[in-house]
């Protein structure tokens, strides 16, 4: 399915598979979009693709699997990936540089398993991206020990694979963790450059799993508490000053 220069569409709970020459889903220069709830599988070209200069789309809750690339993102900037399964493609999710930049795109609380290839490949030098929360296992071949060339991530240029709060969680990488505050006590090294995950998360800690801190549905919670706030706020003041000029 493919869109071309088109923005403002809900594309929900379809099916797109086992595709021999198109992306399951593909974006090109299109903005403010909303893809959700959809199942892309077995297409040769890759699962989503969001590329030319679009931005402000959400890709959220899909199901991604047995692609070439599962989502490849080019160009395409300030768009969030959340809450996605991405399973069994040969890179989950691949981010890629030309001409402009492709930044400010936030990946987080994914899903991302057995990729023959990186769980998460940035190349090119693209930079500002924001990779946390999200769960890669047994991409690259990797066993539950960490080895430099089973990495499941790799990086060439400059992105931020952590918040204050919480990295994300490495199948090969999930202790020590000695002082039990559910982040292991080393960075996670991410191939290609000198980026590391700071704050990978434990297998102990307060659940065993998630660190405690913001998450994204704390952060999604917080959003629209603020966007139900203003008005709420903004109707009582409304209403004061009503009352003050009527009395
Ligand atoms: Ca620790």
């Amino acid at each position: 399915m493919l869109f071309d220069e088109s923005h403002h569409n809900l594309i929900e709970g379809n099916s797109f598979s086992h595709s021999t020459s198109e992306m399951g889903i593909d974006l090109i220069t299109s903005s403010d979009n909303i893809i959700k709830n959809n199942i892309c599988s077995d297409n040769e070209m890759g699962g989503i693709e969001l590329q030319g200069e679009g931005a402000n789309n959400l890709v959220a809750n899909n199901t991604i699997e047995r692609n070439d690339d599962g989502i490849y993102i080019a160009l395409s900037s300030s768009n969030i990936y959340e809450n996605n399964t991405i399973v069994d493609n040969a890179i989950g999710i691949h981010v890629i540089q030309f001409i402009t930049v492709t930044t400010n795109n936030v990946i987080r609380n994914n899903s991302i398993s057995d990729s023959t290839s990186f769980g998460v490949k940035l190349t090119d030098g693209c930079s500002g991206n924001w990779l946390y929360g999200n769960i890669f296992s047994n991409n690259h071949q990797a066993s539950s020990t960490y080895s430099p060339s089973h990495a499941q991530a790799y990086d060439d240029g400059s992105n931020f694979w952590n918040i204050s709060s919480q990295g994300n969680r490495w199948s090969d990488w999930r202790s020590p963790d000695s002082n039990n505050d559910g982040v292991v006590d080393s960075a996670y090294i991410i191939a290609g450059g000198s980026n590391q995950d700071l704050r990978p998360i434990a297998s102990t800690g307060s659940n065993g799993s998630d660190l405690p801190g913001l998450d994204g549905g704390t952060i999604i919670a917080i959003t629209i508490a603020g966007v139900v706030a203003i008005p709420v706020i903004g109707g009582i003041w409304y209403v004061r000053r009503k009352r003050k000029k009527g009395a």
